[in-house]
């Protein structure tokens, strides 16, 4: 296995050392090594992985070196774009390399979410003209490898690849924590907002550890999973599946249960949601500062006012709680507010290791959801 610290090494002796990413689990030990080593204007967590193509354009543009990627293959299509009307040699040519984690990989047991871009992420690349190499697990060849990539991208001035596994570097443990002492743990607060709803309230819950937490919960309570669509991928478009339905069951309360990560990512979506304004659109939004499912690095999550931007897109009311006390309040008052609405609720984080994931598939989680919207 690779030793994050001498890949890193590697790389910055070679003048790779500006990174930008979306994080994943796959990358996660060498990444959380960037975060704790790199400054934040020169290791950017950005809002989609499409954000990232543009900010490593940027850079190159202004330094004329080249910047490094990183992403889950999940991440690839939000990055398809500009990589093929931007990077590509036949617009602006821009040199970059991308490292990608490779969830999914055929004969690879993985989850639902990934089979499908795990099986396609090699020739997704190959069908761009990306080259790319699977990054080898043992130090001498990664290294090989990875200096031909760097010189094929100088030499070439176009993008190049690195396809990671997840097993290929040795665990290291993000050190970078978000500070917060808040009181409410994620999964509280989830179990608060689930038992203050009605029979007849959809949730649309977001990619990561909450649809888990959302899944076992029911579980618990012997309550079945209809009402729930668990956004398992597509990261970042809960709000806007849970726009759709809203606006086409008027009748019912949906509940969009996001994380700040994922409303970052796509967050243009708020603004249909303000300017369409059904008031049957309710928006929990669990903030932790952190993309806690792939490894818990910051997300700009702390530092900006989500209850600013969504009353600026033009939702009816914002309230940001951070204790149990304020929480168990607010939702008291929801069968009087009419949406759209946002409650930010400020959590810390601290998921459980032993949380376990959905055992049934997405198409029957889809079919039972349907029965129970007719
Ligand atoms: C397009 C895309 N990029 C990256 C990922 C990997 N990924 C899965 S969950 C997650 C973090 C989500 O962060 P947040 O919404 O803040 O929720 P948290 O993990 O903190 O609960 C990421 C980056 C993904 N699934 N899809």
């Amino acid at each position: 296995m690779l030793k994050p610290n001498n890949y890193f090494k590697y790389l910055t002796q070679n003048e790779i050392d500006f990174f930008v990413g979306v994080p994943d689990s796959s990358l996660k030990n060498f990444t959380s090594y960037i975060t704790d080593h790199v400054c934040k204007q020169n290791n950017i967590i950005a809002a989609n992985e499409g954000a990232c193509i543009g900010l490593a354009t940027g850079y190159h543009l202004a330094t004329g070196k080249i910047p490094l990627v990183y992403m889950q293959n999940s991440g690839l299509g939000n990055a398809v774009n500009p990589l093929l009307s931007l990077t590509d040699e036949k617009v602006y040519k821009i040199p970059m390399i991308l490292m990608i984690g490779w969830r999914g990989e055929p004969g690879i047991k993985d989850e639902p979410q990934h089979i499908k871009q795990g099986e396609i992420t090699l020739d997704l690349l190959k069908c761009m003209g990306i080259p790319y190499i699977i990054l080898d697990a043992e130090q001498e060849n990664a290294i090989k490898q990875t200096r031909q990539i760097i010189e094929d991208t100088k030499s070439t001035s176009t993008v190049h690849a690195i396809v990671v596994r997840p097993s290929v570097f040795e665990k290291y443990s993000l050190k970078t924590k978000i500070s917060s002492n808040l009181e409410i743990s994620r999964e509280d607060a989830l179990k608060t907002v689930i038992d203050s709803l009605n029979e007849s309230d959809i949730i649309v819950s977001t990619t990561g550890k909450l649809s888990r937490e959302l899944f076992e919960y029911r579980d618990t309570k012997n309550q079945g999973h209809e009402k729930d669509f668990l956004t398992v991928g597509s990261m970042g478009h809960s709000s806007a599946i849970a726009l759709g339905i809203a606006l086409q069951k008027k009748e019912r309360r949906v509940f969009c249960l996001d994380g700040d990560g994922a409303m970052l990512m796509h967050t243009g979506t708020l603004a249909n949601i303000g300017t369409l304004a059904p008031n049957n659109f309710f928006h929990i939004l669990f903030n932790n500062g952190a993309h806690e499912s792939v490894g818990g690095q910051p997300t700009a999550g702390f530092e900006v006012e989500f209850t600013e931007v969504a009353s600026a897109y033009q939702y009816k009311s914002v309230i940001s709680v951070d204790t149990q006390k304020d929480l168990s309040e607010v939702l008291s008052h929801l069968k009087d507010i009419t949406g759209p609405l946002l409650i930010e609720i400020k959590v810390g984080i601290n998921s459980r290791e032993d949380l376990g994931r959905p055992n049934i598939s997405p198409l029957d989680n889809k079919t039972n959801f349907v029965k129970n919207l007719k």
